[in-house]
């Protein structure tokens, strides 16, 4: 298992966090992400972390992964 932990900017309250969540699950190889709303950053983790396409997933989400 990997983790990658990512700055998100743009992320204001539990509906933010659960639509990167679901983004960043949505991504091959990823088996969980988790939010932290005060630190804004989302911890990915799985077996194969492409941290790239999380980044990518993160801003079609919306948001802004810094
Ligand atoms: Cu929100």
């Amino acid at each position: 298992m990997n983790t990658t932990t990512i700055t998100v900017n743009g992320m204001t309250c539990g509906c933010c966090s659960t639509k990167v969540s679901a983004a960043v699950e949505s991504v091959p190889g990823i088996s969980g992400a988790e939010v932290d709303l005060d630190a804004s950053t989302v911890t990915a983790t799985g077996n194969d972390v492409d941290e790239a396409a999380v980044r990518t997933a993160i801003a079609s989400a919306g948001y802004k992964p810094a």
